[in-house]
């Protein structure tokens, strides 16, 4: 039978959008109702199969979803009402769109025979319902149905558009009396409408990127958020075996080798690994997997620093041709998925000769490069003091987790710290807004993946200032109780600006948390226990591991307060590229550096 077939069905509206969740096997929709959407969550009362989840903050909704989708590769809804509540999901919905995530997300919107009007919390004065022009930016593509009868066609759409080619956010903006009134309709099988299957690279480019590969000696492998969206860990670390090629990988693509592995060259970019750039920039031939070149990974295009393409050879395999060409020129494009094309790329590459990929110069030249980047890293992660530096943090809270812990980041100096540090064993396990680098992401985020995986340990990391913006939602974990852990990395104000500040300008901004001259904190393990938390505070470095496991045992919610070290020469991860920040005349003397650096960055 073809969904053509089907029988009718008389279903509301929102009752179509709900059935069609039940068919693609969605768990949770997540979200604030109100009464731009009472007809979805009154739907919502017919389907135990999809539980409805309130969080405290409309953008947490979005974020929480948005971790599920990185932890699982499966979507949530997520759903507000109409106005305010839509609004607050925008930087959710932009920080999935900038890091190619799957969200669905479902406002409400005013009744079609009203629009226009002035509806309590409707814009209108430059167009009608003009909700989903706020999101227009940030979302992969936005539907504003007229008619209930619309909504299968648009949820089969919606589906398609985000989960096939490069994932992304979308938006139904429903009408309230779209989704109260009833209609005749047929529902679409899921299987019948879905764009699967892998879009694999023409055969002779792959042929000619064979080519060149082949005749590589310091071949690299550059993995980024693609390869894991992809399921092409397996690949990669095969390929990289097959080729003798280190792999380095970006802030999204953390992950897609065991970085334990002896070809994990670990991360690349600024704040991210010595070794990782150091091999990136003396590639002959560099094969990048689902990566986009972000001035953050690729050091503002400084040549030399992170890339030198050209004369680097650049095989690109992305599943967006926009992408292609797009930073750098390429000497041969593969559009396809990441997972197929390196699949494809192995079988024309054929089995390696006789000598082993770790009997080579180049293997010994990787290892080096790696032992110097691990003892540099051991300054800061090994320090003794107190208050502790917040690389000694990081591996103390590593310390107590398990290999497939899931690590969970926002923005700020923590956010740096994991990717440089944290050891990451598996794909999905180290989740970060790796392209909006937003605070607040964190928390929700983590609560997200929890529910992806019950049985895991999912810990978010965030400084003071970031916890700060999405806080509220320890009452959505403990209402859930889910284990999650919050840890907090408290250095009292928002340091990586004040750092960033005084490198670029010569001299600190006033971002430190002031009360009566001293640094200001709330107390954080007293703000977890009033939700109803296990919470400790911890000062000494020697006591982080145990306060970690303790808080994770606890088989609830959890909050671990750190003090970290607020020195700025010892605040934060190390920088290692390089990043260009514009500095006005008035600082000479790091204007001058700035502008070295510039005149050495390619024309892109
Ligand atoms: C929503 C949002 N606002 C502003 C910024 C710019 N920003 C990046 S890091 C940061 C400070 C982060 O402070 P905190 O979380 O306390 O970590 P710290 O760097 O102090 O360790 C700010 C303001 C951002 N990334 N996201």
């Amino acid at each position: 039978m073809t969904d053509g077939e089907a029988p009718t069905q008389r279903l509301s509206g929102a009752g179509i959008v709900v059935d069609y969740l039940v068919r693609q096997r969605v768990p949770y929709a997540v979200g604030i109702p109100g009464h731009g959407s009472w007809s979805l969550t009154d739907a919502l009362l017919d389907r135990p199969e999809v539980r409805t989840i309130q969080v405290i903050h409309e953008q947490s909704a979005v974020h929480l979803a948005d971790g599920y989708y990185r932890a699982t590769g499966r979507p949530l809804l997520a759903f507000t009402s109409i106005g305010p509540g839509a609004t607050n999901t925008v930087i959710g919905m932009a920080t999935a769109y900038v890091d190619s995530t799957a969200v669905l997300l479902m406002t409400g919107s005013a009744h079609t025979y009203m629009r226009g009007h002035g509806l309590l919390q409707e814009f209108e004065r430059r167009h009608v319902a003009d909700n989903p022009r706020i999101f227009e930016p940030v979302v992969k593509e936005w539907w504003q149905p007229s008619r209930v009868d619309e909504l299968p066609f648009v949820l089969h759409r919606a589906w398609n558009a985000m989960l096939s080619g490069r994932p992304g956010p979308v938006l139904l903006d429903i009408p309230m009396d779209v989704q109260a009134e009833s209609a005749d309709v047929r529902m679409p099988l899921p299987e019948e409408r879905e764009a699967t299957g892998r879009a694999r690279p023409a055969a002779d480019d792959i042929e000619r990127a064979a080519a060149l590969l082949r005749g590589a000696e310091r071949p690299v492998i550059v993995a980024g958020g693609g390869a894991i969206t992809s399921e092409a860990s397996a690949a990669v670390v095969a390929l990289a075996e097959r080729l003798g090629a280190p792999v380095v990988t970006t802030w999204n693509g953390k992950g897609a080798i065991d970085e334990t592995h002896p070809l994990a060259a670990q991360t690349l970019g600024d704040t991210a690994s010595t070794c990782g750039n150091e091999l990136a920039a003396g590639a002959d031939v560099l094969l990048s997997v689902g990566c986009r070149f972000t001035d953050w990974s690729a050091s503002s295009y400084r040549k030399g620093v992170t890339f030198s393409i050209p004369p680097t050879a650049l095989v690109q395999l992305d599943i967006d041709a926009r992408e292609i060409g797009k930073n750098y020129p390429v000497a041969v494009p593969l559009v396809g998925d990441a997972r197929a094309g390196l699949e494809d790329l192995l079988a024309a590459l054929g089995p390696r000769d006789a000598r082993e990929y770790r009997d080579t110069p180049f293997f010994e030249e990787i290892q080096k490069r790696k032992v110097a980047w691990f003892e540099q890293v051991e300054v800061k992660s090994a320090a003794t003091g107190t208050p502790m530096t917040m690389a000694r943090a990081t591996r103390e809270i590593q310390a107590a987790t398990s290999d497939d812990a899931i690590v969970v980041t926002g923005a700020g100096l923590p956010q740096g710290m994991v990717k440089q540090r944290w050891v990451t064993r598996q794909p999905r396990t180290h989740i970060t807004s790796g392209g909006f680098s937003t605070m607040g992401f964190e928390l929700p985020a983590a609560i997200g993946a929890q529910l992806a995986h019950r049985d895991r340990q999912v810990l978010s990391i965030s400084g003071d200032g970031s916890f700060m913006q999405s806080m509220q939602e320890l009452a959505t974990a403990a209402m859930l109780d889910v284990p999650v852990c919050q840890v907090i990395l408290d250095n009292s104000g928002w340091i990586s600006i004040k750092g960033g500040q005084q490198t670029f300008f010569g001299r600190p901004a006033s971002t430190d948390f002031i009360r009566n001259g001293e640094p200001y904190s709330p107390d954080f393990a007293a703000i977890g226990r009033s939700f109803g938390l296990h919470a400790e505070a911890v000062n000494d470095p020697n006591d982080v591991c145990e306060a970690v496991r303790r808080a994770l045992a606890s088989g609830g919610p959890s909050v671990v307060a750190i003090k970290v070290d607020r020195d700025l020469e010892r605040a934060g991860p190390d920088k290692t590229g390089w990043w260009d920040v514009p500095i006005a005349e008035s600082h000479p003397e790091t204007r001058a550096a700035q502008l070295e650096g510039r005149a050495e960055e390619q024309q892109l």
